[in-house]
């Protein structure tokens, strides 16, 4: 069977020119609006989604190949070893959802164990990458149908266009990290919603671990990070005719202990005065813009976050050097 990937599916729309610029348009307002009210809050903070333009999320690639950057080998390793296992609890899935158009190469890695599949829906908010992985993971593997979905996985109500049958979530790389317990929680209990009875849910999940181990992977040698963070400043002087000197600010990784995160910062070097959008904003030497947080979790820590979502915890797995965990749970 030929393999196919449908037209590329909104929730509302179709997509046509006309509704991706006014996609795009909607995108822009909404950075808009989460820059200035972000820039004039105390303590300022800016959504880590708005990390992910393109130069953000070419970034965020060379991240996962850093050494320091444990995460992303380490889960797509126990995705080899351990898929087997895996398909022994879902291998009775016909429908693969993944929240977040991970690498495809993890995703390839749980379809190779999964031969009963027969319909793949990624949904991410970034169309280029969407289409770019449809087209990869329809090459590798003929007979899989896939119909990418754009748009926010945390929003996303129905499936269009999804056949019947048994759906296995995929939420990898430990994304969920991104979110506040209280957020994370109400994306486990949509996800419910979305993909429904008899489901089951494959979510990748960083460990609580040492710092010597934890700070480097978010602060590394080669400055990379600190680019991909710094980045954010650049997308507001390309997107919103900013005037911020990246050279001015600086990355800053640190855990916070009482809420179990790394928290990111962007501080600047001197007293300054910025502008966005024709509005001005004065930054004092020290001041920081919070933008983004990594929550880590034991794997009790995330069971009982789990259960607390209408999710039953089935199995966990962790690797050797306990750095990361993939929990599989199951909708009763
Ligand atoms: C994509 C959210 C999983 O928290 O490890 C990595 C993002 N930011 N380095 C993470 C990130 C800086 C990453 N997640």
């Amino acid at each position: 069977m030929a393999s196919d990937i449908s037209s590329l599916l909104t929730e509302d729309r179709p997509s046509t020119s006309a509704a991706n610029r006014a996609r795009r348009a909607a995108e822009v307002a909404s950075f808009a609006e989460a820059v200035l009210d972000g820039l004039a809050r105390r303590p300022r903070s800016i959504p880590s989604r708005f990390l992910y333009d393109a130069a953000g999320s070419a970034l965020f690639e060379e991240i996962t190949k850093l050494k320091e950057y444990y995460p992303t080998r380490t889960e797509t390793k126990m995705l080899e070893t351990f898929g087997a296992e895996i398909a022994e609890h879902v291998g009775h899935a016909v429908i693969l959802v993944e929240f977040g158009s991970g690498s495809s190469r993890k995703t390839s890695l749980l379809i190779d164990g999964l031969p009963g599949l027969d319909t793949y829906i990624p949904i991410d908010v970034s169309e280029d990458f969407l289409v770019e992985a449809a087209k990869r993971l329809s090459r590798k593997h003929p007979g899989l149908t896939v119909r990418p979905l754009v748009g926010d996985f945390t929003r996303t109500r129905t499936l269009i266009g999804a056949p019947r049958g048994a759906k296995l979530g995929f939420f990898s790389g430990s994304t969920i990290g991104n979110l506040t317990q209280e957020e994370a929680k109400t994306f486990l209990e949509n996800a419910a919603r979305l993909l429904g009875q008899g489901s089951t849910f494959l979510v990748g999940v960083d460990l609580k671990k040492s710092l010597n181990v934890l700070i480097p992977a978010y602060d590394d040698e080669d400055g990379v990070t600190a680019a991909f963070s710094l980045n954010l400043l650049s997308r507001i002087n390309r997107e919103l005719d900013g005037d911020f000197d990246t050279t001015t600010f600086a990355h800053v990784a640190l855990y916070n202990a009482d809420k179990g995160r790394i928290e990111i910062y962007l501080k600047s070097l001197i007293d300054q005065k910025v502008h966005v959008l024709g509005r001005s904003f004065s930054f004092a030497k020290g001041e920081h813009i919070h933008t983004e947080n990594s929550h880590k979790y034991s794997v009790s820590e995330f069971q009982d976050l789990a259960r607390s979502s209408g999710w039953m915890p089935v199995t966990a797995w962790t690797d050797e050097d306990d750095l990361f965990s993939l929990h599989l749970l199951r909708l009763a």
